[in-house]
C-alpha cells in the first residue's frame, strides 16, 4: 500500500535540537531566538537552563553558520539544527557574498550529514524589514521552530537512508 510520510508538531519526546545564532544584527537575531524558543517550549521541548534537549551556540555572523552547524550535526547528538541570522542589504555588495555562503553552506551541511538544518536567515533590504519579521509584526523565529519540529519528525518517520 502507498505510504504517506509527514512530520508532526507533537513529536518533541526524545528530540534533541541545536540552535546556532549569529551575533551580527543581534537586535534582530536575539528576537528570532526568543520567538523560536517560545514556540519550541509550547510544543513540548524542554527549554529550561537544565534542558538536555536543547543547546544554543553563538557565532559571529551568518557566514559562520555552516561550519558550526556542521560540527553540531556531525556530533550525532541532535536530530535537527536551526540556524538563525539576519543579513541586511543596506548598500553593501558584501550582502550577496554572505547570503550565498550561508545558504549554500547550510544546504550542503544538511544534505551531507542527513541532519535537517533549518535555514533561519532573514535577508532584507532594511533593518526595518528585518525587525518586522523578528517581532514588530510576525516573528519568523516561531516558523523556524515549527519547521524544525516538522523535519525532525518527518526524518524519523522516513525509511532509514
Ligand atoms: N553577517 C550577518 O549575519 N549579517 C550581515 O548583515 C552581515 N554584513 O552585512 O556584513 C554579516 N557579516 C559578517 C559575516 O557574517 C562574518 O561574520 C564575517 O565576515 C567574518 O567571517
Amino acid at each position: 500500500v502507498m505510504a504517506t510520510f509527514e512530520g508532526r508538531f507533537t513529536d518533541a519526546q526524545g528530540l534533541r535540537i541545536a540552535v546556532v545564532v549569529a551575533r551580527f544584527n543581534d537586535l534582530v537575531t536575539a528576537k528570532l531566538l526568543s520567538g523560536c524558543l517560545d514556540c519550541l517550549g509550547r510544543h513540548g521541548i524542554d527549554t529550561s537552563a537544565e534542558s538536555s534537549q536543547l543547546d544554543v551556540a553563538w557565532v559571529p555572523g551568518s557566514f559562520e553558520l555552516p561550519l558550526v552547524s556542521q560540527q553540531l550535526a556531525r556530533s550525532g547528538r541532535y536530530q535537527v539544527v536551526i540556524t538563525l541570522g539576519a543579513v541586511i542589504r543596506g548598500d553593501t555588495p558584501h550582502f550577496d557574498v554572505v547570503v550565498a555562503e550561508a545558504s549554500k553552506g547550510i544546504a550542503t551541511v544538511s544534505r551531507e550529514t542527513g541532519v535537517p538544518v533549518i535555514f533561519g536567515v532573514l535577508t532584507t533590504d532594511t533593518m526595518q524589514q528585518a525587525l518586522e519579521r523578528a517581532g514588530i509584526k510576525s516573528n519568523l523565529g516561531w516558523s523556524y521552530a515549527l519547521q524544525a519540529l516538522e523535519m525532525g519528525s518527518l526524518v524519523k518517520a522516513l525509511p532509514a537512508a
